[in-house]
């Protein structure tokens, strides 16, 4: 990591009043769970018109689940980083902070993280296809899981492609990264919308994004600085050079 660019980065921060910082999948990636492209991703394994769309699931439901089950057993024998934690901590840092993920793992939360925007659904949360019945677990619920209550299909309650993101959380989402003067892009590809949208938003209001990655993305071009590397031990030197400044 060149050090020049991480002063950079911490000296943006201290002079940040409003600070919204965006997590996707690399963040999970040092925990032990996996990014969804590239080599080794999920989408290398699995087709996404397979698992990931409303229709994949009223076509074949244990299919479905057979991989969600999967997935939820990963994440019940994973913990967050240090990252995770020094992102928890800013929330009290800063005046104004937003933590927006892509991520449906829950890390954010578990590692301290009190208000936490989850644009795309929670794994460890099933929910009634047809009433109102949630249920937060991660015990396994077996292959076709049915409601409680109305005993219609349960799902998982995470968002796939072509479905509406949660409209609170998405509208709390844009109005961080409209009104931030910094924004930090954290393990994300930056393909998927409405997500990469908060990000692009910066390109006309002058916020000063800040990219912690260790590959170059579809955001790049947008970030004054880009730290290339893993996001643990980057937000943990991050996290260091922003209290030297204030100490
Ligand atoms: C590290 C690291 C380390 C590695 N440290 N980093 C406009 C144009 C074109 C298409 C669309 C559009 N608007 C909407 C669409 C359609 C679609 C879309 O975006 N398609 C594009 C892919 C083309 N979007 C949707 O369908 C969305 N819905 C929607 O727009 O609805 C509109 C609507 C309105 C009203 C009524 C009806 C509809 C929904 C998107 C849902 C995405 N869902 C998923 C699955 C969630 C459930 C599950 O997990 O099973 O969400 S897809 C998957 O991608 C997951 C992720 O959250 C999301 C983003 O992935 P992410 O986090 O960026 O991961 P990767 O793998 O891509 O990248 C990982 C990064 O980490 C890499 O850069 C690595 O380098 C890095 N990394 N190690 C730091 N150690």
């Amino acid at each position: 990591m060149d050090d020049r660019e991480l002063q950079r980065a911490a000296e943006f921060l201290a002079g940040a009043s409003s600070l919204c910082v965006s997590t996707g999948a690399g963040m999970s990636v040092e925990s032990g769970l996996d990014t969804f492209r590239g080599e080794d991703g999920l989408w290398s394994k699995v087709k996404i018109e397979e698992m990931a769309t409303p229709e994949a699931f009223r076509r074949d439901p244990v299919k479905v689940w057979e991989w969600y089950r999967w997935r939820r057993a990963r994440l019940a024998s994973v913990e967050p980083h240090a990252g995770h934690r020094v992102l928890a901590q800013w929330e009290s840092r800063v005046p104004d902070f937003t933590l927006v993920t892509q991520n449906i793992d829950g890390l954010h939360h578990r590692a301290g993280s009190r208000r936490v925007l989850e644009l795309h659904g929670r794994l460890d949360v099933a929910r009634c296809t047809y009433c109102d019945y949630s249920v937060q677990t991660l015990d396994d619920l077996g292959p076709e899981p049915a409601c409680p209550v109305c005993m219609k299909r349960l799902r998982p309650a995470v968002v796939w492609f072509g479905e509406p993101l949660p409209e609170d959380a998405l509208g709390a989402a844009f109005a961080a990264a409209a009104r931030c003067d910094v924004m930090l892009v954290i393990g994300t590809s930056g393909v998927v919308q409405p997500a990469a949208s908060l990000v692009e938003l910066c390109r006309y209001n002058g916020t000063r994004v800040i990219e912690i990655n260790p590959n170059a993305t579809e955001l790049s071009h947008l970030a004054k600085v880009c730290l290339r590397g893993g996001c643990r031990d980057t937000l943990v030197a991050l996290d260091a050079a922003w209290q030297s400044l204030i100490t």
